[in-house]
């Protein structure tokens, strides 16, 4: 049996456990559910009985990365979690769940909660997706999960993901560990995940890279733009 080798790195990311190397042309930003539903006062979030003002943090680093990704030509995909109007992908497990204020699929002040073409269901109007960009919507935690995601990179021969967006220990690491079961690299930008609960937000990025990488590699924005400008700027004149 042969292995393939790697291919060479475009560019090295310093992070933890170790640099995480990002092949050319390989490499996919995640944005995970950067919803309104789960940001802002009043949706799904707040239902649940979180604090949303713990997830603000993250939007302006997340801006910051969206444009350098962009500006690299790196494939971008959003996803959203909800539920199509009728409620036939919403498993009553999941209905029932908790003591929320309101349910998924109950009126809330903005639309149906967690209900695909509702205002509260898409994506925060800072993080909205440029044209092209891939929005996936998902019944569940992980991105995988129900959807076409696997393919979608196979036919785009991405094989290395840097994940972002909410909420560090549910979707991001369900989705972080969902790829790493189906071989992909995981680079988490710890600035630009984010939890209703700081002790989560912590032992969520600790356990991402703990064992030496058990899911991934963990870094913050400042480190994946530094490099990605590295690799745009001139190289010096030489005397
Ligand atoms: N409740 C919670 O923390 N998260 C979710 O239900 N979904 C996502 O994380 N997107």
């Amino acid at each position: 049996m042969t292995l393939a080798t790697p291919p060479d790195p475009d560019l090295l990311v310093p992070a933890s456990p170790g640099p995480f190397a990002v092949p050319a042309g390989r490499v996919a930003l995640v944005v995970i559910d950067m919803q309104r539903d789960f940001l802002l006062p009043g949706g799904f979030g707040e239902t649940l009985g979180n604090d949303v003002s713990q997830l603000a943090s993250v939007v302006e680093p997340l801006q910051r990365v969206l444009a350098a990704a962009r500006a690299a030509g790196w494939t971008v995909i959003h996803t959203r979690e909800g539920h199509r109007p009728d409620l036939s992908d919403l498993p009553p497990a999941k209905l029932r769940r908790g003591k929320p204020s309101m349910r998924i699929g109950d009126p809330g002040p903005y639309g149906r909660i967690l209900i695909q073409g509702e205002y509260g269901h898409d994506i925060i109007d800072e993080l909205a997706p440029a044209d092209g960009e891939l929005v996936l919507d998902k019944p569940g935690k992980g991105a995988f999960y129900g959807t076409d995601l696997q393919q979608v990179l196979e036919s785009a021969n991405i094989t290395h993901l840097v994940v972002t967006g909410v909420t560090t220990e549910v979707c991001v690491h369900t989705t972080v560990r969902e790829a790493n079961d189906r071989g992909y690299e995981v680079l988490v930008l710890s600035d630009c995940v984010g939890s209703y609960f700081p002790e989560f937000q912590r032992v969520g990025l600790e356990m991402v890279k703990a064992q030496g990488g058990i899911f991934g590699w963990v870094a913050d924005s400042p480190q994946v733009i530094a490099a990605l400008a590295q690799l745009s700027a001139p190289i010096p004149a030489t005397v």
